[in-house]
């Protein structure tokens, strides 16, 4: 059967020697020039580290694989898994297979629990998870079998195993924060014929008679998948991992990574966005007022979250898929009818404050509403399910940077005293 471990097994080997040819024999060639502006802009657009789970194109968005993530919103995040790290969707075998894998690593130590219980009351829930990930370290395969002297060819076994034991366990630990967190009563246990996404949904608690709550948290653990290598949370983890700190280290500082407002945070503070405008408005605003409201927000000095990207230059097609769900179940949703109000008019203000280089929603322009509408009302969480998703993104490129003998990540800094000496004299 075409496991997830023996596929890698298969596939590894071929992969290590191509690149091995690619760099011995062309190790050369230039593939990226760095500005001074890109030095000093969190070198935005400079080549020099390798993604093979996803590529994002700024005129097309996320492409997993080779598939347009538009093509891939009917998958289940378990064959998104599957497919990041191999390259192929799995067979049902296969997908029976990892789904059992899930199920049978989901349980969680009671530690786990003792130590997010004693934390302040006010923890963010990002936090809460973090601590998870990083106090399950000790559970790490791969420090154990580091420990014992592992040959490097066999890094990303451990790895692997790592990983699956922490998408086993995220969605647990992710639905138990957010019961203990907004006081939803006991934690709710995983059903053994449920997968990966629906579980999750399960074990949160929101009621959900119709099913499409869980068809939501299918599509969102599906899009959030991964975005290439170089966004704060991906390279962060990378950076951490290439010590070869195991992936709990690892994930842990990408999830810190994700935390920030620019980042997987933007997703939060954009529905306390679009609530605060139903608020001033006392409901959906005309685009007049929401034109003002937009400018208001630029004027004094703040990002309007949910726009911008540093790569993108189009609509990210996430949002389109998030808009368009909620064109199909909620449609008079007046939170989800300012998303898509919202939607025509800040490009047209953030094209003309001229500042921005992509005016365009990202993927964190319209999923609040969605949950929103589904009785998750706690915005503060929404990250969380961000970060469970982006975890299959982080765990694939840990297990292929193993695979591959990745190095430690190392680039040159210069000082600001150095540039000045590039700069010709005038
Ligand atoms: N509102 C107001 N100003 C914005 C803006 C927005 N949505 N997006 C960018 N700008 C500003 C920048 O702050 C910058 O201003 P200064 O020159 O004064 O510093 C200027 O426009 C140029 O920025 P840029 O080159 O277009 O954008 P960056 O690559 O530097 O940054 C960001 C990309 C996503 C961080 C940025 O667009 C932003 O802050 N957006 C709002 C927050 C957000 O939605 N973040 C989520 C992004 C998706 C993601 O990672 N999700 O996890």
């Amino acid at each position: 059967m075409a496991t997830l471990q023996k596929r890698l097994a298969e596939i590894i080997p071929p992969l290590k020697d191509e690149i091995k040819g690619i760099t011995k024999n062309h190790g050369d060639i230039k593939i990226s020039e760095v500005s001074i502006a890109q030095a000093y802009g969190g070198m935005r657009g400079v080549k020099g580290m390798i993604c093979d789970t996803s590529v994002v194109n700024p005129d097309a968005g996320l492409i997993v694989r080779g598939y347009p993530i538009m093509d891939l919103t009917e998958k289940l995040p378990e064959e998104i898994f599957y497919l990041l790290c191999t390259g192929e969707l799995p067979d049902k075998a296969a997908l029976k297979a990892l789904q059992k894998e899930y199920s049978d690593r989901a349980k969680v130590g009671k530690y786990v629990w003792d130590v997010l219980e004693a934390m302040p009351k006010d923890s963010h829930p990002m936090c809460m998870l973090d601590t998870a990930v990083l106090v399950m370290e000790r559970e790490s395969e791969f420090r154990k079998e580091y420990d014992k002297g592992m040959r490097k060819e066999d890094y990303w076994k451990p790895m692997l195993e790592d990983s699956l034991n922490l998408l086993a366990k995220l969605p647990v630990i992710a639905a138990g924060i957010y019961r203990m967190r907004f006081n939803k009563g006991k934690r709710i246990g995983a059903k053994k014929d449920l997968d990966w996404g629906a579980n999750y949904a399960h074990m949160l608690g929101i009621k959900d008679k119709t099913g499409n709550f869980a068809k939501l948290m299918q599509l969102y653990l599906t899009l959030h998948c991964d975005h290439e290598g170089g966004n704060v949370s991906a390279f962060s983890c990378h950076t951490v991992g290439s010590a070869l700190s195991d992936a709990y280290y690892s994930v842990s500082a990408g999830l810190n990574g994700l935390a920030g407002p620019l980042h997987g945070l933007a997703n939060q503070e954009c529905l306390g966005w679009i609530l605060e405008t139903m608020k001033k408005f006392n409901g959906v605003p005309s685009e007049e007022d929401l034109y003002k409201f937009a400018w208001d927000t630029l004027n004094s000095g703040k990002v309007v979250p949910g726009y911008g990207h540093a790569v993108l230059r189009v609509t990210d097609p996430r949002f389109t898929a998030f808009l368009a769900f909620g064109k199909k179940y909620i449609p008079d949703d007046p939170v989800f009818q300012l998303v898509a109000k919202v939607f025509d008019v800040v490009p047209k203000v953030l094209a003309e404050q001229g500042k921005v280089k992509d005016p365009w929603p990202n993927v964190d322009a319209g999923s609040g509403a969605l949950l929103y509408h589904y009785g998750m009302t706690e915005f503060p969480y929404y990250t969380v399910l961000f970060a469970v998703s982006r975890a299959m993104g982080m765990l694939s490129q840990l297990i292929l940077n193993r695979a591959m003998g990745t190095a430690i990540t190392r680039p040159k800094s210069v000082s600001t005293e150095w540039i000045k000496k590039q700069i010709p004299a005038s």
